[in-house]
């Protein structure tokens, strides 16, 4: 398994992809790649899930559903890292006749599921998991929701499918980034305090920082421990992160890149990458996202953040 550390590093890189990727391509949705990095991070690289990128397709492989289908570019440079597929398709993401397309799509070596459309990762994830009771497997599905898909009808009946079926083998995590395309979650349709509504519907539930391994791995371990219920976890986010000038901003949802702002991001993503490779791992010595910055990159203005990170 991977240190923090060498975690850290490895999802320094994972942004600096997803930034090419969508810069080559003029592609925008960067702002939700960038919010869930950690998380498919540590369920690839941090000894959560049980994959195997030479046999994608291997029976007892964990199942990784990516609801939130427009954050594919995260999902699509993760995949290249892990050796899902050679790292060139990235070269060629969102353009006409390549492998990869804006939205994550099952053709592609290590995607279970194409999506897109929101709201369905979940069900879809339930019946994986009904699936794998009813064959005495053991392997686990995990489904990573954007926070705005909690507001449609399907999650929640799911949740009670799940529930009623004692489904422990169904992890949701929701990529709490506190936005949505048009505005902040508190303003179009708050769903506060979340993790007592998940506990209502019958799941084991833990909150963390999604930015943070040692909470996320702590939480998924703990979770995946849990016997005869479904489980939840919520991880606290914030869009765009990584790039000072991202953070929490949500016009950012549908720009793209110009030249240089790419430049700009690439510099902060590059001296970050370098710092994580000091012996004492990044996330212990910095209280906050914003420290870190002011620390390795002084001068740049101050963020617009929003929630907890
Ligand atoms: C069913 C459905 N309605 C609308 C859209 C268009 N759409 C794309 S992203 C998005 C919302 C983004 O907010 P959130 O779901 O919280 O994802 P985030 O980008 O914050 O990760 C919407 C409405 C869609 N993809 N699917
Ligand atoms: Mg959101």
């Amino acid at each position: 398994m991977n240190s923090p550390a060498e975690l850290t590093r490895i999802a320094a890189e994972i942004r600096k992809d997803i930034l090419k990727m969508s810069f080559q391509a003029k592609a925008s949705h960067l702002t939700s790649a960038l919010s869930m990095v950690e998380i498919l991070t540590a369920l690839y690289f941090g000894g959560v899930a049980n994959v195997d990128p030479l046999n994608p397709h291997w029976e007892d492989r964990d199942r990784i559903l990516i609801s939130k289908g427009h954050g594919g570019s995260a999902l699509y440079a993760t995949l290249a890292r892990r050796g899902f597929f050679p790292k060139e398709e990235l070269n060629h993401y969102y353009q006409n006749g390549a492998l990869l397309g804006g939205h994550t799509e099952y053709r592609v070596p290590g995607v279970e599921i194409s999506t897109g459309s929101l709201g369905h990762g979940l069900s879809i994830g339930l019946g994986m998991a009904l699936a794998a009771k009813h064959d005495k497997k053991t392997h686990r599905i995990f489904a990573l929701l954007s926070d705005a898909e909690c507001q449609e009808g399907e999650i929640w009946q799911a949740l009670l499918v799940a529930s009623h079926h004692r489904l422990d083998n169904l992890v949701l995590i929701v990529d709490y980034n506190k936005f949505q395309a048009i505005g902040k979650i508190e303003d179009v349709v708050s769903f506060d305090p979340l993790h007592k509504k998940f506990e209502a519907f019958g799941c084991r539930t833990r909150e963390c920082r999604g930015h943070r391994f040692s909470g996320l791995l702590s939480a998924f371990s703990a979770l995946l421990a849990v016997k005869g219920q479904p489980k939840a976890l919520i991880a606290h986010t914030v869009i765009g992160q990584g790039v000072s000038f991202m953070e929490g901003d949500l016009d950012w949802h549908y720009k793209s890149l110009s030249e240089k702002e790419f430049a700009r991001a690439m510099v902060e993503l590059s001296a970050f990458a370098k710092v994580a490779d000091a012996p004492q791992p990044l996330w212990r010595r910095r209280a906050s996202a914003d420290t870190r910055r002011s620390a390795f990159l002084p001068g740049l203005p101050a963020r617009r953040r929003v929630g907890r990170a």
